[in-house]
């Protein structure tokens, strides 16, 4: 909180300076760092059905060394809309820990989710590796072992499953450790060994007799395209980002070079990598935050390719961050604490599960990144609560002061966690904009919000028939060969998805007549959740238009690739034209070359 009060004293001042120079004081809200409500560090990302999950530790407001006590996770569909999961994991979870919450990885594997993290060791004083397990990515996670997995007085653990299943967890600050994990993740076989760190493996470094290479901390591994890295942040202080790449898990490695120099205003970075959706994003942490610092930092992401021979280009901090995936549904319920940028909120847990937006006062406002309004919103319902006398919840569009489209306003309800449902007609939202949430009305705080939705025309404008695949196969057929089931097994959303066996060609695939539904020369967005049922085909959406006699394919997404782990999204906005008279328009996913198995969920033609 002091974090927030800090930042709005920040922003009372930039508004002078704005009164001067005529600038809106908003205008210096970016979309990185990709969490405002409070400082976070040390970033692993997880993928699991079709999220990036993102686990973190927390730097207290006003720290002045890595006072950490708790660790946090976020996940996010889009890249750019983060939801807060809050706490489920903190040091008082170790009966054996004393302190130092730092920096840890967590990872899926058989049903459960294990987190690695690093902190002190009550009865010896030194840091060690504990490990949390839970069912579910957000938690709650509790110690799988009730003592240290491993100790040596070394921190940050990242941990990866090679290909025939053999599990690692490396660590280390001054060195590099591993063990071979068990497949129960929570046990290993052998001891811990050293990995060396020589030059040519890990890069010289001056002016350090008892550190001669350019390893430092913060180890991340993992493996693509055959090829091991290892990428860690590099000499102290300040550090950089570097990487090696390895012919196996242990190697030899030889050093690479730079990814991200050292830049941002914390004199730690720590690395996170993960591919999403068909593109590569590197997740770091700096001190970009007002009020942070080295040890005030905030996690931030950039997206990026790989070189063609798989060496990983130079990457730079900025504040624009990623670009979004698809766009955000405003007809389905989202949580209110799902936030693209803030402006003055906070969160906390909130009574009905999960986490609310909290400590809510005049001026004040959330953005929600890229929401598709489609043909038209007609009203927004907001869960909110307030234990004073409330205020309105004004919905902007495109930033704090844009078009206005609808003011809820909210009375007391008798307690900050008594919630009630608040709704307001809306008009003028159509099309894909930023909202803004805006928050307005006496002083102090004003109300919480848990979650909110839109109703209307927009919303059941999806030309797709059964798209959340919840009614079976109803609406469906095959284009080509195959065969169509209704699958319950990990749908993206609701209880099913639907799933094509049987393809004998890469055209073949579930598919829908759309000849009555479009209209000539209109932009459609393609939104479709594939997974593979095993493979990694490269998946798109393509639409089949007949006239005059002839037919013309119309690529509704780009190609993606896909695979059986996680959902994959393939989105896109592309013109549907034809000439003469439209006997027939079929939309089915294809893939580029294969006959895998294919699942599909949540599909939308707007
Ligand atoms: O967050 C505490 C420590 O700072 C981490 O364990 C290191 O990687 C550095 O980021």
């Amino acid at each position: 909180m002091l974090a927030n009060r800090a930042r709005r004293r920040v922003a009372w001042l930039l508004g002078l300076l704005c009164l001067v120079t005529f600038l809106p004081v908003t205008a210096a809200r970016a979309d990185n760092p990709i969490v405002q409500t409070i400082y976070t560090a040390d970033p692993a990302p997880l993928l699991y059905n079709g999220r990036v999950y993102l686990y973190t530790g927390h730097d207290e407001d006003g720290s002045t060394f890595f006072t950490m006590k708790e660790w946090r996770v976020w996940s996010s569909a889009d890249m750019v809309n983060w939801t807060d999961h809050g706490s489920p994991l903190n040091l008082a979870s170790f009966s054996w820990a004393s302190s130092n919450a730092w920096a840890g990885q967590a990872i899926f594997r058989n049903g459960k989710f294990y987190w690695y993290v690093p902190m002190t060791n009550r009865a010896t004083g030194r840091m060690a590796i504990g490990v949390a397990v839970s069912t579910s990515p957000t938690g709650p996670f509790s110690d799988a072992l009730g003592h240290p997995l491993v100790e040596t007085g070394e921190i940050d653990p990242t941990v990866f499953i090679d290909d025939n299943g053999q599990a690692y967890l490396y660590w280390g600050n001054p060195h590099l450790w591993y063990v071979k994990l068990n497949a129960d993740m929570i046990s290993y076989s052998g001891s811990a060994a050293q990995i060396p760190l020589t030059t040519a493996g890990f890069g010289t470094r001056s002016g350090d007799a008892n550190r001669p290479t350019l390893f430092e901390e913060g180890p991340w591994v993992y493996k693509r395209n055959g090829l091991y890295y290892i990428v860690f942040a590099a000499k102290c202080c300040s550090e950089f980002i570097a990487y090696s790449t390895g012919t196996s898990p242990t190697g030899p490695w030889t050093y690479r070079g730079t990814i991200m120099p050292t830049q941002g205003g914390s004199f730690t970075n720590h690395p996170g990598l993960v591919d999403f959706n068909g593109g590569s994003y590197f997740f770091y942490h700096n001190g970009a935050l007002p009020g942070g610092g080295g040890y005030t930092r905030s996690v931030a992401v950039e997206k990026f390719a790989y070189n063609s021979d798989g060496t990983i280009p130079t990457i730079n901090m900025t504040t624009s961050g990623a670009p979004q995936v698809g766009t955000l549904n405003p007809y389905v319920r989202q949580e209110a604490e799902t936030i693209a940028v803030e402006s003055g909120v906070e969160t906390e847990p909130s009574s009905e599960g999960g986490m609310n937006v909290g400590f809510i006062e005049n001026g004040d406002w959330i953005k929600v990144k890229g929401v598709a309004f489609g043909t038209g919103a007609t009203s927004f319902t907001a869960r909110a609560a307030s234990g004073t006398s409330g205020g309105a919840i004004e919905l902007h569009l495109d930033s704090p002061t844009g078009t206005l489209v609808g003011t809820c306003r909210l009375s007391g309800t008798g307690g900050w966690q008594t919630w009630t449902s608040v709704s307001c007609p809306v008009s003028g939202a159509t099309g894909t904009h930023d909202l803004y949430l805006r928050f307005t009305g006496g002083s102090g705080y004003l109300l919480n919000m848990n979650w909110w939705q839109f109703t209307g025309t927009g919303g059941s404008t999806n030309l797709v028939t059964n798209g959340d695949m919840e009614s079976g196969t109803t609406g469906w057929s095959t284009f080509g060969a195959g065969t169509l089931s209704s699958s319950t097994s990990a749908p993206h959303g609701g209880a099913q998805s639907l799933l094509i066996t049987g393809r004998t060609a890469s055209w073949n695939g579930p598919s829908q007549d759309m000849t009555s539904k479009l209209v000539n020369g209109k932009s459609y967005t393609t939104n479709v959740w594939v997974r593979s049922q095993s493979g990694t085909p490269s998946a798109k959406v393509t639409l089949a238009v007949t006239a005059n006699g002839a037919t013309s394919y119309v690529q509704l997404t780009p190609a993606a690739t896909v695979n059986a782990s996680g959902w994959t999204l393939l989105s896109g906005t592309a013109t549907v034209s034809w000439t003469g008279t439209l006997s027939g328009a079929t939309l089915y996913v294809e893939t580029a070359s294969g006959t895998d198995g294919l699942f599909i969920d949540d599909a939308s033609l707007v």
